[in-house]
């Protein structure tokens, strides 16, 4: 085992397969050794989700609760009210959170008095002192430059899975039409956030080719979201099984050995974890959570039960701006 504390984009697929299928507990520790070498280990960022335009999607995510054409039971609900996603955003930070992302059921972003509104809000939170992040679908490059000039720090948008296996999860947009949004962002200086669903059906070789694509990009994502998949009934993956501990696991710390330095997240599915396998998670490499009662439309473990597992576990939030703090600029 060679310990690499230099990030590097120029991983093969061979490489990422041999770090994958290592025996767990080596592969474990090789991802715990990488972490402690590039982070602070006991400090994790804690992130809070809003969802600002609930349901209603014209895209065919297999996923998704929020696309239109399945019947989920969600309430479905328009753009928020500036004082509303406000009043959210002042009870995230006094929780202790440092990002807070708003995330909208649209297909792509368009230039109208909604798009506006998201400005508004993205200028708000940032005076709260909170990272300001935001999930909108698609962007041209004109839309993101309106985002950072409007404070945005960071873009999440998702590759979800490999490029060979996209086409069964989503038909109404391409892989190409993702990763050109993630050059607009990048382009425009905004923090890139990009990662994936464990549990949709895809094989190994398919999560090692989306950690592929993600560890070659010119520029590792700073933020790396793992999602386990939360099956939603109505949608076309309402019968997958829940995803195995393992492959979490596996995924998180594969991912903490190819991008060193980025923040990843262990995101969707931790309602359904135990606090033994959260800690796992975290000593695979995880640095970083959603945090709050309420993912977008799905549960999560709410601030209180967050607040005792980072006590039981001896770890600290993470300061907001840290990069700046130190003077690294994240783009
Ligand atoms: N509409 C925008 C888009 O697709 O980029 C932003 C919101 S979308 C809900 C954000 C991400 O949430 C998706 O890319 C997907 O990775 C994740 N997600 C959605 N539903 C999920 C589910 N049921 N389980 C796990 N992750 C999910
Ligand atoms: C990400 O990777 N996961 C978050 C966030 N980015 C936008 C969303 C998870 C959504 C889980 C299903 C739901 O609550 O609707
Ligand atoms: Fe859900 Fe986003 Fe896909 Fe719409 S584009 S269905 S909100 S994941």
């Amino acid at each position: 085992m060679t310990i690499q504390s230099k990030s590097r984009n120029n991983w093969t697929v061979e490489e990422i397969e041999n770090i994958y299928n290592q025996p767990l507990m080596e592969l474990v520790f090789h991802a715990a050794s990488v972490h402690r070498q590039n982070n602070q280990y006991n400090e994790v960022q804690v992130c809070t989700l809003l969802s600002i335009k609930t349901g209603g999607c014209s895209e065919d995510c297999a996923y998704c609760p929020q696309a239109a054409r399945y019947t989920t039971g969600i309430d479905v609900h328009a753009l928020m009210q500036t004082d509303e996603v406000l009043s959210y955003a002042r009870k995230a930070a006094e929780a202790g959170s440092t990002r807070f992302c708003m995330g909208a059921a649209w297909r792509e972003v368009r230039d109208n008095r909604d798009f506006d509104r998201v400005l508004e809000f993205v200028k708000e939170v940032n005076k709260l002192g909170m990272e300001v992040c935001c999930t909108l679908g698609m962007l041209t490059g004109d839309q993101a430059k309106k985002l950072a000039d409007a404070g945005l720090y960071a873009y999440n948008h998702n590759l979800d899975t490999s490029p060979e296996y996209y086409g069964e999860i989503i038909s109404t947009r391409t892989y190409a039409d993702r990763l050109q949004t993630l050059e607009h962002v990048r382009k425009a200086g905004i923090s890139v956030c990009c990662g994936g669903i464990v549990g949709l059906g895809e094989t190994h070789h398919d999560r090692i080719q989306m950690l592929h694509t993600l560890a070659t990009m010119p520029e590792h994502p700073e933020s790396v979201p793992i999602n386990a998949l939360v099956s939603i009934k109505g949608t076309p993956l309402e019968n997958q099984p829940k995803v195995d501990i393992w492959d979490m696991v596996r995924m998180i710390a594969t991912a903490r050995i190819l991008m060193p330095k980025a923040m990843v997240r262990l995101s969707a599915g931790r309602a359904s974890m135990s606090l033994a396998e959260q800690a796992l998670c975290f000593m695979a490499g995880a640095n970083s959570i959603f945090a709050g009662e309420k993912l977008l439309t799905t549960p999560n473990p709410d601030f209180e039960e967050d607040n005792a597992m980072f006590e039981l576990l001896g770890l600290q939030p993470r300061v907001a701006f840290k990069e700046e703090h130190a003077g690294i600029h994240a783009h």
